[in-house]
């Protein structure tokens, strides 16, 4: 009767356990669309999505035309959420979840870089004309 009041607990374990993993992933609830740049009304928008890093990594854009870089936060509590762009001067913080945009004129050909307050989640945007 003991064997198999413990082989009984043991594959719940398993199971259970296995069950926990497969759903604790911890993957952005929202698909990061394969194309993150688009136009309206002559005003270029870049979204980018800041959660534990910057997803797309690195977008390509169109220079020479108003540019937008629109920020998603969705539960964004680590230090993505503190954006910088040394070559703009910019160093914005970002609201736990919302989206916020930053007006950086026309985009100069070239790669413009950028990362979260610490340096240590980089993205970028190349310009290409
Ligand atoms: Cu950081």
């Amino acid at each position: 009767m003991k064997p198999l009041l413990i082989s009984l607990v043991l594959s719940g374990a398993i199971i259970g356990g296995s069950f926990w993993v497969t759903s604790g992933s911890s993957r952005p609830s929202r698909a990061i669309p394969e194309n993150n740049v688009s136009i309206v009304d002559g005003k270029q928008i870049i979204e980018i999505w800041a959660k534990g890093g910057y997803q797309p990594r690195k977008s390509t854009a169109k220079a020479g035309i108003p540019t937008i870089l629109r920020f998603n936060t969705n539960g964004t509590f680590d230090c993505s959420s503190s954006v910088r762009i040394p070559s703009m001067n910019v160093s914005k913080s970002l609201p736990q979840s919302g989206s916020t945009d930053i007006d950086i004129g026309l985009g100069i050909l070239g790669t413009l870089q950028g990362s979260c307050g610490m340096g240590m989640y980089p993205f970028e945007v190349e310009f290409q004309s």
